[in-house]
């Protein structure tokens, strides 16, 4: 018997609409493969096309509406948000997998970005600055740029759409939305409720399908001014070479390798407690997750006894059960590709002392599970050790002296999050220095950014930009220089000057 599913629409031109393919695709519960959630559009770059060209229109209309009005709509997105936290929060969990107490975080996170945004309506500060000639104002001011398109991942299915789209919008921009494929559910609620908190039709379109058909189709539409992307490496360089050619904005968030720095003076239960949550949660698909563990040597044989018997304890299952602590992967061949990297590291020599396999447990059969996977004697410069797995699989690497622990985390060619575990003040101001990560945590995992600060990775990890926080309101909005000269004379500036 086959189940009857939901069908979803893409949003575009102010209504729901069919894609122009006419096609949609199944997406599943990845705890339960069985379980259909709905069907979803296969669109096309004709889809994309009309969801720019409204854009454009919807732009128009958006950008003279005030910035604090704006920020209203925004603010009470984040009202609904809260009323609807717990359904959003249960439709992410059997949509991606992760457990009900992290998705209710998720949730949480773009609530928390809805607010600051708001907030920021009454701010987008400008500079006035005094001019060198007399009689004569100068100051700048932040301009909307035009349509962005906003390509998301899978593993943060609100939080990471509302860094992007909530900024955008705030700023006066007009946004064309397409989620992982894999995910869409999550994406049609949120926008949904943007839909309802008053953020004008024509600014939002959603636009469900493959990012080899409607996210290039996106990056590489003329009218669309920047892009903003979350997701691999790979994809990155892709969609950097057009928009570099293009001439378009953009921002990159990609790969992580995070590493866990532990100092023999550490407090070992906060440790191993941190390594737990930073490796395993999300069921080690975040970009900041804890993918190395560097134990000093001091430490190193007792740490990994208590860690494989802690991790080797952990529950897997369905993230809508109390009592799971680990959720499925995404999807089969995420299963895959870790299986992969079990094998490889046992090539490298490495040692598999916990988990390295999909679950012998009928129960979870029909589900995408993997066991929480610790190796030790990893190598530095080794592929277990320097790429990225984006799954439960943790690395642990020996070291000897802080400086060595440094230049094993900066020897990878990502730069995204990094912690290190210390009771010695000096030891953490020398980590923070020198470890080339966006963001490093002290006495705390490699996860658990909040929303008001900035957000991002060094090196090949990003571009420079960051999302959260404040910064991520320049990129989305352009300077804007005004000269008021009240003199009622022509004032040549570096010439008529009394110096
Ligand atoms: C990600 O790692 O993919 O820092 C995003 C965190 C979250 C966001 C992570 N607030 O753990």
């Amino acid at each position: 018997m086959k189940a009857e599913a939901a069908r979803f629409l893409n949003y575009i031109d102010g209504r729901w609409s069919e894609p122009a393919s006419g096609d949609f695709h199944e997406n599943r519960n990845p705890a339960r493969n069985s379980e259909l959630i709905g069907q979803f559009p296969l669109s096309t770059a004709e889809d994309v096309e009309r969801a720019v060209a409204s854009a454009i229109e919807g732009f128009e209309e958006w950008r003279r509406v005030p910035a604090p009005e704006r920020g209203e709509a925004l603010r009470r997105a984040g009202d609904l948000m809260a009323i609807r936290k717990e359904e959003l929060a249960r439709a992410m969990t059997r949509e991606m997998g992760k457990v009900l107490e992290e998705t209710r975080g998720d949730v949480q996170e773009a609530i928390d970005t809805a607010y600051y945004a708001s907030s920021e309506g009454r701010r987008l500060f400008g500079r006035t600055v005094p001019s060198e000639l007399r009689d004569k104002w100068a100051m700048s001011y932040r301009r909307p740029i035009g349509v962005f398109g906003i390509i998301t991942p899978f593993n943060f299915p609100v939080a990471i759409p509302s860094w992007k789209i909530l900024p955008a919008l705030l700023c006066g921009n007009a946004v064309v939305f397409k989620p992982a494929a894999v995910v869409p559910h999550s994406a049609h609620l949120f926008v949904e409720i943007l839909l309802e908190a008053g953020v004008p039709p024509r600014c939002l379109q959603l636009v469900h399908g493959a990012g080899s058909r409607v996210g290039r189709a996106i990056v590489e539409h003329p009218d669309v001014a920047g892009v903003s992307f979350t997701g691999s490496t790979e994809i990155g360089s892709v969609i950097g070479e057009t928009c570099g050619r293009m001439h378009k904005r953009l921002s990159l968030e990609m790969g992580g390798k995070n590493a866990q720095i532990v100092m023999p003076d550490a407090d070992m239960d906060l440790a191993i407690e941190g390594v737990l949550w930073g490796a395993f949660g999300t069921t080690g698909q975040r970009c900041t997750a804890t993918s190395r563990l560097l134990l000093h040597q001091a430490i190193h044989d007792d740490f990994v006894e208590r860690l494989v018997r802690e991790a080797g304890a952990l529950r897997l299952g369905d993230g809508l059960k109390g009592g799971t602590d680990v959720g499925p992967m995404i999807h089969a061949d995420a299963v895959q590709t870790v299986e992969q990297y079990v094998d490889i590291a046992r090539e490298e020599e490495a040692e598999v002392v916990c988990g390295g396999a999909r679950p012998d447990d009928e129960a979870l059969a029909d589900g995408h599970f993997f066991e929480p996977t610790v190796l030790t004697g990893v190598r530095p410069g080794t592929r277990l050790e320097q790429e990225e797995v984006f799954g439960p699989v943790l690395s642990v690497v020996r070291f000897s002296d802080l400086d060595e622990a440094i230049e094993i985390n900066n020897d990878v060619r990502y730069g995204l999050s990094s912690s290190i575990y210390t009771a010695d003040v000096s030891a953490a101001f020398r980590a923070i220095e020198r470890l080339d990560t966006g963001i490093t945590y002290v006495n705390a995992p490699t996860i658990g950014a909040e929303a008001h600060l900035p957000f991002g990775g060094m090196k090949q990890t990003g571009n420079g930009h960051r999302e959260g926080g404040w910064e991520v309101y320049d990129f989305y909005s352009e300077t804007k220089v005004a000269y008021v000269d009240y003199s009622g004379r022509l004032q040549r500036a570096q010439i008529d000057v009394d110096w």
